[in-house]
């Protein structure tokens, strides 16, 4: 097959989230957030580790932009907190907060680098959760609203991308069904009350958008993954049709179309765990059109009809920890844990092998996945997120030899232009992450940078940045175009 070339203007980017860089978590005037809170109860995270120095981004953040241009990054995605703009999460915009950014946008397009900026990954002002217990509230919602509304103000002159959710899959899921995120909650029928709450929240942002910022473009970045059926018994090619329609497009309709898919809606009644959805509500999701869809890929899923019933072989810590896989709705092989889990059952794909935190690694998966979604709801796509955790070691010399990293993008990316020579329209590639950052639950173990940051999870040695074997590969890359 003849692959198509990657168009000239293609973003070649990489990623990050505020919390995981940003650290000065109570300088300038910030409120904390939600992830303040929840990394400091102990035995939550790997080692104890938070964000309050994280990378230090927040002081050093002219020296990573010198980076991204030595690269020769041409988008930069990186999200804000809420809570530096307006500290309680609704009332006084706090300058300085705004400030930090205006710097970075600055710095950033001095160098040529488009800014991708996501609203919300994760960290809701804890002030908010304290009145109206954040996303389960519609009040959140007008909060969220101030807040989109000061930054598009701000710098809706110079950023035209925009990403509204982080994988509100992931973070409902981990917030409210696993308890292994904040706010700490394990009851799925407060977990779809709140993702229903988000995705007023996504339509009304989107909305607004449109009318502030008409030249820009905005979407939600998904984490996706496709799902697969162990067998051709058509029982389990239903079963993970089933998958699909609960960790895919319980979202993914919603926010391209505006409707639940009627299949799980349907189940989630039945057990009484469904949202309350007024006539106002579905008017309201119809109307928000997003421009692109953000895709975050990490791996799929197998999935087998639920026959069996498994013991629950996973103890407390594994479900905290690496074992809890976000991306899924349920530990492989453990029992289904609700009731509307009971469609489907997640097993081992035997084809794949793994990352160090049993991550599948299926590059295959990637151009499925964006083949899915592109045929299915036309809009284009930009890859926000796909890398590699690992656990890379610092050299003599100051070497990193991530080869491993090298090989899992180059074989992600290869991919990514067989779906594009498919015929998928794809605006760019947000490798996940640019430097080092702070994992959410993993601490400083699992890193996924092009640059090393010298720090663990007892705290900063000097900080240093490293450019790895895998910063040198994506320049080389990107100056190619292939
Ligand atoms: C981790 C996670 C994150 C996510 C990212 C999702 O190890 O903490 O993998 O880094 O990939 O925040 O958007």
């Amino acid at each position: 097959q003849r692959l198509k070339k990657f168009p000239k203007n293609f973003l070649w980017g990489a990623a990050s989230a505020a919390y995981q860089i940003e650290g000065a978590f109570d300088e300038d005037g910030k409120g904390p957030s939600i992830w303040d809170t929840f990394t400091k109860i102990p035995g939550k995270t790997f080692n104890g580790t938070n964000g309050d120095i994280a990378v230090d981004h927040y002081h050093r953040y002219k020296e990573d932009v010198r980076l991204m241009s030595e690269m020769g990054l041409k988008a930069y995605r990186f999200s804000i907190a809420w809570s530096r703009i307006i500290p309680d999460g609704e009332g006084t915009v706090n300058p300085e907060g705004l400030k930090f950014y205006d710097n970075l946008i600055n710095e950033l397009i001095k160098y040529h680098i488009e800014p991708i900026v996501t609203l919300y990954h994760w960290d809701i002002p804890q002030a908010l959760q304290d009145k109206y217990n954040g996303w389960e509230s519609r009040k959140t919602i007008q909060a969220f609203k101030k807040y989109c509304q000061t930054v598009f103000k701000a710098f809706g002159d110079r950023v035209k991308y925009w990403v509204t959710f982080n994988e509100q899959n992931v973070f409902t899921a981990m917030g409210y069904r696993w308890a292994s995120h904040p706010p700490n909650v394990s009851d799925v029928k407060r977990m779809y009350a709140a993702n229903h709450i988000v995705n007023l929240a996504n339509a009304e942002v989107i909305n607004l958008f449109h009318q502030m910022v008409p030249q820009g473009k905005i979407g939600p970045s998904f984490g996706y993954g496709p799902t697969y059926p162990i067998t051709a018994d058509p029982n389990d090619v239903l079963a993970a049709d089933n998958a699909d329609d609960f960790n895919n497009n319980w979202w993914l309709d919603v926010y391209c179309r505006g409707t639940y898919p009627a299949l799980v809606m349907n189940h989630l009644k039945d057990l009484g765990i469904a949202p309350e959805v007024t006539l106002d509500d579905e008017k309201l999701l119809k109307s928000a059109k997003p421009d692109f869809l953000g895709i975050n890929y990490y791996h799929g899923g197998t999935f087998q009809q639920n026959q069996i019933e498994h013991p629950d072989k996973t103890t407390q810590h594994e479900k905290n920890f690496s074992k809890t896989d976000p991306y899924l709705m349920q530990p492989k092989g453990t029992q289904a844990q609700t009731p509307e889990m009971a469609m489907f059952n997640n097993v081992e794909n035997p084809y794949l092998h793994k990352t160090q935190w049993g991550w599948e690694i299926d590059s295959v998966g990637f151009r499925i996945s964006l083949r899915r979604v592109y045929e299915k709801y036309q809009l284009p796509i930009m890859v926000t997120e796909n890398g590699l955790g690992a656990q890379d070691k610092l050299e003599d010399n100051n070497v990193i030899n991530d080869q491993y990293r090298i090989d899992y993008l180059q074989t992600h990316i290869t991919e990514m232009q067989r779906a594009l020579t498919d015929g998928v329209d794809l605006l760019g590639y947000c490798a996940w992450s640019f430097t080092d950052l702070l994992s959410w639950l993993n601490g400083y173990k699992k890193r996924y940078g092009f640059v090393y940051v010298d720090r663990d999870d007892n705290g900063p040695k000097n900080l240093t940045r490293i450019p790895k074997k895998s910063f040198y590969w994506y320049r080389d890359f990107i100056r190619r175009n292939s």
